[in-house]
């Protein structure tokens, strides 16, 4: 283990992240002092009682006397007093960075690294799974909701991890295996008041000392100048691709699986997958064991899934699109034959919605838009919408109008927090009231 002795060590964040490295440093024997801006911080109650802490606001007097300062990704480190300490010399670092130094000191450790703005939790979950698979052991962490301090603990040959813009900002010791963007659009503008192109110099960090750099051959922003050995993935082109009519899979002109084996769906879903296999091509997995893997790969709640088909309606519950680029991606690849009922809903964080309008044109639709940005959502046709407050009430309107052959679609563009604790009960509470609504409406027919 890479020593702090002696460092005075403030971490700033109590959530899952913060207690992740609260852990790292008492395993050294040091005690660190934590901040949270939070009065009542979700780690609170599991703090080892020997750490002092401050809540309710940033301490400066502590953070201007730090050697070091660990900021949680849910920070800005554009935080005023961040930066006021940054000026004074302390060095602030993530708790990827942390991880990452540890790594570097380990023998033939092996490191998948995967960003984008959409994707990153299905192809992080595929390739750690091949990598299971294969025998071979594996610890899967980061965004994905399994702080990466916490893997060092069962030393696997190889990690995959799903990494934020806001983790990569805070790392500069990542030495990927293999390191991939899948795709840029527009996210977390609340965070990056520079606008797009901060963010996308936050994704790209992470092909900084990569050894393979997979990109995607359909989205320029995903390219790099990185002098590491370049792989690419697409629709038509790259190395890994899929066939003119989409039916397969292909690594150049080598047909890998049929798309119709597959039990993912939608194009961005093949294109999760072609990611899947050229990473664990590069991890040196067998291939054979990759395709049987993704074959049987179920996908993931939440991310447009098919959760009710009934009296020839179907409901998917897409509440993981947060973003603009994830209902488009929906709206890619949802087929209808009668009229689509799209749920769309929550707190834009700042995100410009215009890119939606394509594809709601041509179409029969109706939008219903709930939550904190329903008027903005609502400009995006507002012929055929109409705007409730709450889910719940846009369900009921629209249980009474579906026929056979409509879908009602929740992928919503936009974070779940101003309604629900997050996307999963936003989710959950969506398919529950999807069955209820249709069995009522059974009984009165
Ligand atoms: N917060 C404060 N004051 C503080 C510290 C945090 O108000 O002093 C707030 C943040 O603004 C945020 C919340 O507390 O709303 C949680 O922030 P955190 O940094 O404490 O979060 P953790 O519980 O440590 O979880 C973080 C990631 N959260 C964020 O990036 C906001 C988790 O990703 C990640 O799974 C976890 O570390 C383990 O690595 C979640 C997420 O929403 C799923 N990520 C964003 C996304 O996917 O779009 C980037
Ligand atoms: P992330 O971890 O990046 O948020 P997820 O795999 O959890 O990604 O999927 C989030 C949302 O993005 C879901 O709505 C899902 O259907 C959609 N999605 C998944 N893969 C892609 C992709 N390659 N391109 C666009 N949208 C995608």
């Amino acid at each position: 283990m890479i020593s702090y002795q002696g460092k005075n060590i403030v971490i700033v964040g109590l959530g899952i992240t913060g207690l992740s490295c609260v852990d790292y440093f008492l395993d050294q024997n040091m005690i660190p002092k934590v901040i949270d801006t939070r009065n009542n911080p979700a780690g609170i109650e599991q703090l080892d009682k020997r750490v002092p802490y401050h809540l309710g606001g940033l301490n400066s007097e502590w953070l201007c006397e730090a050697d070091l300062i660990i900021a949680s990704p849910g920070i800005a480190l554009s935080t005023p007093e961040l930066q006021q300490a940054a000026k004074n010399g302390v060095e602030i670092i993530g708790d990827i960075e942390l991880f990452c130094r540890e790594v570097n000191q380990q023998q033939g450790k092996k490191i998948a690294a995967i960003t984008g703005s959409n994707g990153k939790t299905t192809v992080t979950t595929l390739v750690g799974e091949i990598v299971k698979d294969a025998g071979i052991s594996v610890g899967v962490g980061g965004n994905i909701g399994q702080p990466a301090l916490t893997l060092l603990k069962q030393q696997p040959d190889i990690y995959v991890l799903e990494l934020s813009s806001f983790q990569l900002e805070a790392t500069c010791s990542l030495q990927a295996t293999v390191a991939t963007i899948l795709n840029i659009s527009e996210d977390h503008m609340n965070r990056y008041p520079e606008g797009l192109q901060q963010y996308i110099a936050a994704k790209q960090r992470i092909y900084h000392n990569a050894e393979y750099c997979l990109i995607n051959e359909d989205d320029r922003l995903t390219y790099t100048d990185e002098k590491a050995k370049i792989i690419s993935f697409g629709l038509q082109n790259g190395d890994y691709h899929l066939s003119d009519d989409n039916q397969y899979l292909m690594a150049g002109n080598d047909k890998l699986l049929a798309t119709d084996q597959l039990h993912l769906i939608g194009t961005h879903n093949y294109l999760n997958a072609l990611a899947a296999l050229a990473i664990a091509d590069k991890l040196g997995i067998n291939r054979t064991s990759s395709l049987k893997t993704v074959t049987d790969f179920q996908g993931l709640s939440h991310r447009f899934e098919l959760v009710l088909e009934k009296d020839g309606v179907k409901w998917i519950n897409d509440s993981k699109a947060t973003n603009v680029g994830s209902t488009e991606a929906a709206l890619n690849s949802v087929a209808c034959q009668g009229k689509l009922y799209l749920l769309l809903g929550g707190d834009g964080k700042a995100a410009d919605f215009s890119p939606l309008i394509p594809y709601l044109q041509n179409r029969s639709v109706e939008l219903f838009c709930f939550g904190r940005d329903r008027s903005l959502l609502a400009k995006l046709k507002p012929e055929v919408t109409t705007i409730t407050e709450t889910m719940v009430e846009a369900m009921e309107i629209i249980a009474t109008k579906v026929k056979a052959g409509d879908v009602v679609l929740l992928s919503p563009a936009c974070a779940s927090l101003d309604q629900y604790k997050n996307y999963v009960e936003r989710g959950l509470f969506f398919t529950e009231l999807a069955k209820k609504l249709t069995s009522e409406t059974r009984l009165k027919s």
